[in-house]
């Protein structure tokens, strides 16, 4: 018999999944709508995934396994969907993946499954941070974190985050893939480019090392891959450093798989800074060019998007972090987590997309030019409204 709890909370639960989301209008900027509600939390997880629902066995109805967090989802429009492969964190700490979808993109989310497959790297401890990429090979490639204690060192809080790599055609069935291999003493961040290129599979990466440590050298990098079956990245060129005094002075990582326009590619990454409170993670945009995917052409100004009111707090407080897009025709829904506990959606265009890494005032990197800049746009709508009077 099920427990007669069950049937209370699953009603409060629907109601919670049912609930429509509406664009917060008090936040506007043009560039893309951002929503009243959180479109995942933890209190979208299923009941079956945390209680056992049976009378005999949970009396108490005790919650079984609980649900820490839902946040760091990768995303994929897939047959009329929008799919996310949702960061679920345990309360034992551990990330699993789970896939949840919906019709509209901004409500309606329900879990379907967790994602398994065959466990072929023993020494992964924890997974997370997928990147769906559908390649141009006819395969969609999951590119995530596959963390394992450092064992250089005798310390139980050392880990060395490195690169696991799934495929599939169905979102239901996952073959593992060997882990990429690079020279980099870690890897984090690490994204498949949607196209080949020169006949070799592309990636983005994040290395660290004692020479591109998080806070000296680095940034996001480059690098090709011959063969799947042995994924080696030999070598990695820079594509978007780091500097002081920007909203990326620490560090950054690659979002989703970049969108391709006509006049570039479009990137959308985290830049991480420090301040007083501890670390602050934004996100930004940026653009390559078509024909060398390491040369950036436009490098809009500061941030793209932050932190706002409820999305400022949470497990790890003052972080938004990207790793999903899903794309419908030429509509955008970014999925974005804050504070490393839950998902928001927020949604534009490609256009609009574009219209913002090519027309934002472009990184000047000093409080004088930043003046000059914002004066020029102030003494520009300055005439224009003395000539609209
Ligand atoms: O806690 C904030 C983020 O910290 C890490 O980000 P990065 O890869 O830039 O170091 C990751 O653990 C990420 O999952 C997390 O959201």
């Amino acid at each position: 018999m099920i427990h007669p709890k069950y049937y209370q909370l699953k009603k409060q639960q629907e109601k919670l999944i049912k609930r429509k989301n509406k664009i917060n209008k008090d936040l506007y900027n043009g560039i893309y709508e951002r929503y009243l509600h959180p479109v995942v939390t933890r209190n979208h997880v299923p009941l079956e995934w945390r209680f056992d629902l049976a009378l005999k066995t949970n009396p108490h109805f005790l919650e079984r396994l609980m649900v820490n967090t839902t946040f760091n989802s990768g995303a994929i429009y897939f047959d009329g969907y929008h799919y996310l492969v949702v960061r679920l964190e345990g309360a034992d700490r551990k990330s699993i993946f789970a896939l949840a979808k919906s019709k509209s993109g901004i409500d309606n989310f329900r879990f379907l499954r967790l994602l398994e497959w065959e466990d072929k790297d023993k020494e992964e401890v924890n997974r997370y941070d997928m990147r769906l990429t559908t390649h141009e090979d006819g395969y969609i490639y999951g590119v995530y974190c596959a963390e394992r204690k450092d064992t250089k060192v005798d310390d139980t809080s050392s880990a060395k985050a490195w690169i696991g790599m799934v495929k599939t055609k169905d979102l239901i069935n996952w073959e593992r893939l060997p882990n990429l291999e690079t020279d980099s003493e870690q890897q984090r961040n690490a994204v498949l480019h949607p196209e080949f290129v020169n006949g070799k599979y592309a990636f983005y990466t994040r290395p660290q090392d004692k020479f591109m440590d998080v806070g000296s050298g680095g940034g996001i990098f480059f690098g090709y891959v011959k063969d799947m079956k042995n994924p080696v990245i030999e070598d990695e060129r820079l594509v978007f450093g780091k500097n002081y005094h920007t909203i990326y002075e620490y560090k950054n990582g690659q979002g989703p798989a970049p969108i391709k326009t006509a006049k570039g590619w479009l990137h959308l990454v985290h830049g991480v800074r420090e301040t007083a409170a501890g670390l602050r993670y934004v996100l930004y945009m940026f653009a390559t060019d078509l024909n060398d995917l390491t040369k950036v052409i436009a490098r809009p100004s500061g941030h793209f998007m932050a932190p706002l009111g409820k999305e400022r707090v949470g497990d790890v407080s003052n972080v938004l972090f990207v790793n999903g897009w899903s794309i419908d025709g030429n509509k955008v829904f970014i999925y974005y987590a804050s504070s490393d506990t839950r998902m928001h959606v927020a949604t534009t265009t490609i256009e609009k997309l574009e219209d913002y890494v090519f027309n934002t005032p472009t990184e000047v990197y000093r409080a004088h030019d930043s003046t000059k800049q914002r004066n020029k746009l102030i003494n520009k709508n300055k005439k224009l409204l003395e000539d609209n009077k």
